[in-house]
């Protein structure tokens, strides 16, 4: 059969930050594209397609996706995990890109249409103090951007998540080992609720503001924290405590009508089942590289349309432009996809990944060519660009590690 996969590569590179592609190729000779980046762990997940996934792949059909997908999850024996789950979403979406391109309809056409015009999208504005978080708020408006993820500097912490000293925030690159930052709880408690009333005054009712607490607080500080803000109107507040414990929800819950989104680091939908099954956040923001791709995440997001819960996929640059195509394809045609993040990535990035999905008007287009529409660049995926790259981990002031 001249459709069988034939060659299977891992590409390891780092055109301006490291990404990990999985590439499949048809005997045929069409290509299928997948995004495996475990930010910070890239190797892993490397060795994982390379030395366990890929030679099952070879001579396989690539039509029978969802096969391919149970084979690699449950024919492995060892469930979940972050490095086999993305390594899963890699194949998925490659393979659903060859479809897209054998039948010559884009992936969104695949998934059931459009059902909508376009995709609402939020980006990022930091500043370590509130002018300067004001001037990129202000940019993003003017570029036509509704929703805004604002993040800013906390008084007496010298690094604080999702803050940089430049215009651009990068998570990881900061040396061979991780940096270590101090946080603070109470400092951040008694500093952010102010600094996001004065950019609701700022920019008055019409602007959707989100804010990323990135896990640092326990039940009852994130519920203080919800109820504190309310006056606000905030769109959500993010990952307001470590998300492995789920029944936590339920008492910030209890306490605060802020609406809550969580789900970056989950796998799969064992991982916030009770949270969606219990209404206990309002968005669910798996992405389709960490949480075994498209086919995954459809189901994921079906269970959550049945409780009312909306689907919001996170969007860092680590997400490569693969996974974010395939990201906008699923939110076009899914009815309960509320919002993709869209951090945005250095232009080399945009080079190395060639797509067609683009901003128009604020909003994210899947573009129309076959499958993802994303084609690599090979001569800016150079293996010898990788460096080890680390995400930051956090201290409190006397020592103990916390979450970052
Ligand atoms: C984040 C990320 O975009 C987000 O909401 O929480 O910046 C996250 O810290 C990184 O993607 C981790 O790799
Ligand atoms: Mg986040």
């Amino acid at each position: 059969m001249s459709d069988l996969i034939e060659r299977v590569e891992v590409l390891v590179s780092r055109p301006a930050r490291n990404y990990v592609t999985l590439r499949l190729t048809t005997r045929d000779g069409i290509v299928g594209l997948g995004d495996a980046t475990v930010n910070g762990r890239e190797l892993a997940v490397a060795s994982y397609l390379r030395d366990h996934v890929g030679p099952l792949l070879i001579g396989r059909d690539p039509g029978r996706i969802e096969d391919v997908w149970q084979y690699l999850y449950r024919g492995v024996y060892w469930r979940r995990g972050p490095i086999g789950m993305a390594a899963i979403g890699a194949v998925d979406v490659a393979l659903w890109d060859i479809l897209g391109k054998r039948t010559g309809q884009p992936l969104y056409a695949l998934l059931g249409g459009r059902v909508r015009d376009r995709l609402a999208t939020y980006r990022h504005a930091l500043g370590w103090d509130l002018p300067a978080l004001l001037e990129q708020v202000d940019a993003h408006r003017e570029a036509g951007f509704d929703n805004i993820r604002v993040q800013t500097g906390v008084p007496g912490l010298d690094i604080v998540y999702g803050i940089s000293s430049g215009p651009v925030y990068e998570p990881a690159g900061r040396g061979a080992a991780p940096v270590e930052e101090t946080w603070d709880t109470d400092s951040y408690l008694r500093h952010i609720p102010g600094v996001l009333a004065a950019v609701r005054e700022h920019v008055g009712d019409s602007v959707g503001l989100l804010h990323d607490v990135h896990h640092r607080l326990t039940p009852i500080q994130a519920a203080r924290l919800g109820k504190a803000v309310e006056p606000v109107g905030m769109y959500w507040l993010e990952d307001v405590t470590p998300a492995e414990d789920q029944e936590a929800l339920r008492l910030v819950r209890q306490h605060t009508t802020t609406p809550l989104a969580i789900g970056e680091v989950f796998n799969t939908v064992w991982d916030c089942q009770q949270l969606i099954s219990n209404r206990l956040i309002d968005y669910i923001r798996v992405a389709v590289v960490h949480a075994g791709g498209i086919s995954h995440l459809r189901k994921i997001f079906a269970l959550a349309e049945v409780h009312g819960v909306q689907a919001a996929p996170h969007g860092p640059s680590d997400v490569s432009p693969v996974s974010l195509a395939a990201s906008i394809h699923l939110g076009i045609a899914t009815h309960n996809f509320a919002i993709q993040e869209y951090m945005g990535y250095p232009d080399l990035v945009h080079e190395a990944f060639p797509h067609a999905w683009h901003v128009a008007e604020g909003h994210l287009q899947p573009g129309d060519e076959p499958g993802l529409g994303v084609s690599i660049d090979d001569d800016l995926h150079n293996p010898e660009d990788y460096e080890p790259a680390y995400l930051p981990v956090a201290r409190r002031r006397d020592g103990t590690l916390t979450d970052w």
